[in-house]
């Protein structure tokens, strides 16, 4: 009789201690409320692809054109995941193997650019990200990032300061897309500044991809030289990357990311990728994009009848910044005091910030996650009244932990998947 192998007991069986890890953020995601923008509740099957066998194989190159033998049936998956996200965004050429948006976008910088290169991006105290030229990032290190900002009145980008700049930095590169910008980008705009001025045009969609993929935030494709996302945002897929580009580019972006970049895809990812496109191209995909945008604009709406301020008065997207200044408290504090309270949620820069980037003015709300779980408005004004309230009491631990037990029995009737 063949004796079972040692390696197939379950997880819970064969390492008690890296199970309970498992069932204890389960826990936490369950029994909280998690508005981190950028974070998300995965499906099920997203998950099973992600535990599949595929994470045994190495797969380095293409399809089709591997380094390695038996890569025929994790070959199916990354032709399956290109071929997904191609009926989603109508890009020329994707690659599906960046293990992450950071890679994905140092691919990119690497396949169009010279070290020294100008760059034109958004600065990272006025709703930036790291891989836009941080001073202590590859990209900040390697090439020369100048920042544009968002105008301090309004809090919206000035697209006359961008083509300004632009104009008078002559860059190799603009760069578009944000981590903590509330507002729809006019891609167009960006583009037309581009090619005025003879530079390439990258676009950095991790935050909104979900509401581009559901038509409801403009599409940076039509007039992007390369566009990345990451996968696990509002597209609601596995943590990782992807780029979409122009077919000109598109064999120097493939080897600027392997094996410039990157070695073996994690192909188990890549598979649990295809499985979200496939969610995405479904037709209730466009119904929780379009409840993102409205529970977003519900939470802008209950926030400011509370009395906050919100960069830029509102959202055009899935999340909200909240300057805090206006609950007299930093964004640190804030954050602990809703984290206390069963809210998960970010301190986060604001525009003219004074504060450190480990303080903060503001924190940074988004309903993408809440949404999978079935949240509309009205649970959404409840939300708002907790953050109010966590506030307030934010010294008085017991009043916290009372909001907290609210949040839990609420949380009971809304699942994650
Ligand atoms: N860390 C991501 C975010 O929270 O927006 C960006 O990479």
């Amino acid at each position: 009789m063949t004796q079972p192998n040692p390696g197939s007991r379950p997880l819970q069986e064969a390492d008690p201690e890296c199970y309970q890890i498992g069932v204890d953020e389960f826990r936490r995601e369950s029994e909280g409320l998690e508005l981190i923008a950028s974070e998300n509740h995965t499906s099920r099957a997203v998950r099973e692809a992600m535990s599949t066998y595929l994470t045994n194989k190495y797969a380095e190159g293409y399809p089709g054109a591997r380094y390695y033998g038996g890569c025929e049936v994790v070959d199916r998956a990354e032709d399956l995941a290109r071929k997904r996200i191609l009926q989603i965004f109508a890009a020329q050429h994707a690659n599906v193997q960046p293990h992450s948006g950071a890679q994905a976008n140092q691919a990119v910088y690497q396949a169009l650019l010279q070290h020294g290169d100008p760059v034109l991006a958004m600065d990272l105290n006025h709703g930036g990200h790291l891989t836009h030229g941080h001073p202590k990032n590859f990209s900040g290190i390697f090439f020369k990032f100048t920042g544009y900002g968002v105008n301090p009145e309004t809090g919206l980008i000035d697209y006359d300061v961008v083509r300004a700049k632009a104009r008078e930095l002559r860059p190799r590169m603009i760069v578009a897309g944000a981590s903590a910008y509330p507002r729809a980008i006019d891609f167009a705009i960006f583009g037309e500044i581009a090619r005025e001025v003879g530079a390439l045009f990258f676009v950095d969609m991790a935050h909104p991809a979900g509401l581009v993929a559901a038509k409801l935030h403009p599409d940076p494709v039509p007039h992007a030289d390369a566009v990345t996302f990451t996968t696990h945002k509002t597209m609601r897929g596995p943590r990782g990357g992807t780029i979409l580009c122009r077919e000109e580019h598109k064999k120097k972006i493939d080897s600027a990311l392997f094996p410039g970049v990157q070695g073996g895809p994690l192909m188990h990812v890549i598979l649990a990728k295809a499985v979200s496109f496939g969610e995405a191209l479904g037709p209730s995909f466009i119904t929780y994009q379009t409840q993102v945008k409205k529970n977003a604009q519900r939470l802008a709406a209950s926030l400011l009848a509370l009395g906050f301020r919100l960069v830029s008065g509102g959202t055009d997207n899935h999340l909200v910044l909240i300057d805090c200044r206006s609950k007299s408290i930093t964004g640190r504090d804030a954050e602990l005091a809703l984290h206390k309270a069963g809210l998960t949620v970010n301190k986060n820069l604001i525009p003219g910030d004074p504060e450190k980037p480990m303080v903060t003015s503001g924190i940074r709300v988004g309903t993408p996650a809440v949404t999978t779980r079935g949240l509309k408005e009205n649970e959404i004004d409840q939300i708002a009244r907790w953050i109010d309230a966590a506030i307030a009491v934010r010294a008085d631990d017991t009043k916290l932990a009372k909001i907290r037990a609210e949040v839990g029995d609420f949380c009971r009737m809304y699942p994650i998947p």
